[in-house]
């Protein structure tokens, strides 16, 4: 068939293929989640159906893209890394992050009933996405480790900011206040001197995040890859040490 005279406008698409031999993290978050989550009553400071949820929304992403080998999340934020070596969608930027975010969102909503029984979904929820490519391996588990810090941070200071406030009757104000210019050992012994709760018997989930990665199994006398959810800690090397070679795994 003759090209019709149209078709020149394909001219004006650009080329956004990424870079090879990069590592490519795919990083979403919900957007104005503060509201999504008081709109649909998330427990505070953490909702362990909302986490869950996630953690089932990005599993529907891996099982879909076995080119993905590992990926973290935590709070509205999920975090995707793709093999080095990919050439999925031969490494086009929009394409990757768009279905990416597409399957991941569209998954959230899906299976929102699953976790959140009666609780009518509100409104669509929204996620944005960024693409940030890593050239070396410290570069990607920096990356990860900072991540994992992040939960860290942000889980001991809500834990001690809503315990001050839902079992120490503090207005927010006043455990904004209170909390101003602690330091984590601070936050941890609030909690235990003023609430008898040690911070380390925490869940691991809520101090940790989810990482999501493939194993093998033996089922049946056949090796049988399968995902699953942890919650180690990143920051420490033994975690690298004993898990270095899913970032190996050849294709
Ligand atoms: P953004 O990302 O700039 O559009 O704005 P937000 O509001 O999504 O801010 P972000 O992503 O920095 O922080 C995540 C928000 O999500 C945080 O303010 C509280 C909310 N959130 C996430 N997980 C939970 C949860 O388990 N329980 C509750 N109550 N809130 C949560
Ligand atoms: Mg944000
Ligand atoms: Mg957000
Ligand atoms: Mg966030
Ligand atoms: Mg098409």
């Amino acid at each position: 068939m003759a090209k019709s005279s149209f078709e020149y406008v394909k001219k004006f698409e650009h080329d956004d293929s990424l870079l090879p031999n990069t590592w490519i993290v795919i990083r979403l978050d919900g957007k104005c989640f503060h509201k999504f989550a008081d709109d649909h009553n998330f427990t505070k400071p953490n909702d362990l159906r909302a986490l869950k949820l996630m953690n089932y929304a990005a599993y529907t992403v891996l099982k879909e893209y076995s080119d993905i080998l590992l990926s973290f999340g935590q709070s509205d934020e999920y975090s995707f890394v793709l093999r080095k070596d990919s050439c999925l969608y031969k490494r086009r930027s929009a394409k990757l992050l768009t279905t990416i975010n597409s399957k991941f969102s569209s998954s959230y909503v899906f299976y929102w009933n699953k976790f959140f029984e009666h609780l009518p979904l509100k409104y669509p929820p929204c996620f944005d996405g960024r693409i940030v490519l890593y050239p070396c391996d410290e570069n990607l588990i920096d990356y990860m480790k900072w991540r994992q810090a992040d939960v860290h941070i942000n889980n001991l200071y809500n834990t001690t900011f809503w315990t001050l406030i839902l079992k120490g009757q503090l207005t927010p104000v006043q455990a904004e206040k209170r909390l101003s210019g602690t330091v984590s050992a601070d936050k941890n012994e609030i909690l235990f001197q003023e609430f008898n709760m040690n911070y380390n018997n925490e869940p691991e989930i809520f101090k940790r995040g989810t990482i999501l990665l493939r194993k093998s199994i033996l089922h049946n006398k056949v090796n049988k890859s399968i995902i699953v959810d942890v919650h180690d800690d990143m920051l420490k090397d033994k975690f690298w040490k004993e898990n270095i070679y899913i970032l190996s795994v050849k294709k």
